[in-house]
């Protein structure tokens, strides 16, 4: 799999994808994420990358030209899947939406900042717009890191365990069960019996029910919704 993320503050991502499993997942070669700084497809001598908007407003807006370069330059080297805008105002990100861009080849992620970017860009060049949820992040680069971050956690081959996304919370619509690690007691505080009866079945019927009422206490929604 192969992301191209298009972003005016490049160094935000440096550390996330240098790091974990992003850094695991690119050094296997199971991933590639490259990362294009939009100033680079700026305007003029001082390479513009955006303009005040049209018809009065506070705020700077980032022009059509750059990122129009950027996206059809990529778009010749080869077929992209989506085009993603990260925006406040796009679907809210959940596993649903992770699980789907986990399966495509190759994807863009537009990262915008200031006031926004012009509309026809959206109109136009984007195909998926995303939001990671109601609060408004001065750019989209950390807001398309947590987005990467979701998708590679679930390509092959790029998990130690391949089985623990499988048991993450949510991807199966549930809260995960709760966890435990020696020693068995600490300060009086017991880890729970059954996990130390060695009787896998009933285990395994505890931690489906555990995971099911902590859904049910926690966020009682995820239930409703199927
Ligand atoms: Cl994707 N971008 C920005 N700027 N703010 C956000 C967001 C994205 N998702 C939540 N807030």
């Amino acid at each position: 799999m192969r992301i191209d993320i298009i972003a005016t503050i490049p160094e935000l991502l440096d550390s996330p994808f240098q790091h974990s499993i992003l850094k695991r997942a690119s050094s296997k070669g199971v991933i590639d994420v490259n990362v294009h700084d939009l100033r680079k497809y700026g305007l003029g001598n001082y390479n513009q990358i955006d303009d005040y908007q049209y018809g009065g407003g506070a705020g700077m807006v980032l022009r059509i030209e750059p990122i129009f370069n950027c996206i059809e330059k990529l778009k010749g080297q080869r077929a992209y899947d989506e085009v993603i805008y990260m925006t406040p105002d796009g679907h809210t990100f959940n596993q649903k939406w992770a699980n789907s861009f986990s399966l495509k080849k190759n994807l863009i992620i537009l990262c915008g900042h200031y006031k926004g970017i012009d509309q026809r860009i959206r109109d136009h060049l984007v195909t998926t717009e995303i939001s990671i949820g109601d609060y408004v992040l001065s750019g989209g680069e950390l807001a398309a890191a947590v987005l990467v971050d979701a998708i590679c956690r679930l390509v092959p081959g790029t998990m130690n365990d391949e089985s623990s996304a499988l048991e993450d919370s949510f991807q199966d619509g549930l809260l995960a069960p709760p966890i435990y690690t020696r020693p068995a007691e600490f300060n009086g505080w017991k880890v729970p019996e059954i996990l130390l009866s060695g009787h896998n079945a009933n285990i395994e019927e505890w931690r489906e029910e555990m995971a099911y009422q902590r859904t049910k206490a926690l966020r009682p929604d995820l239930l409703e919704d199927e």
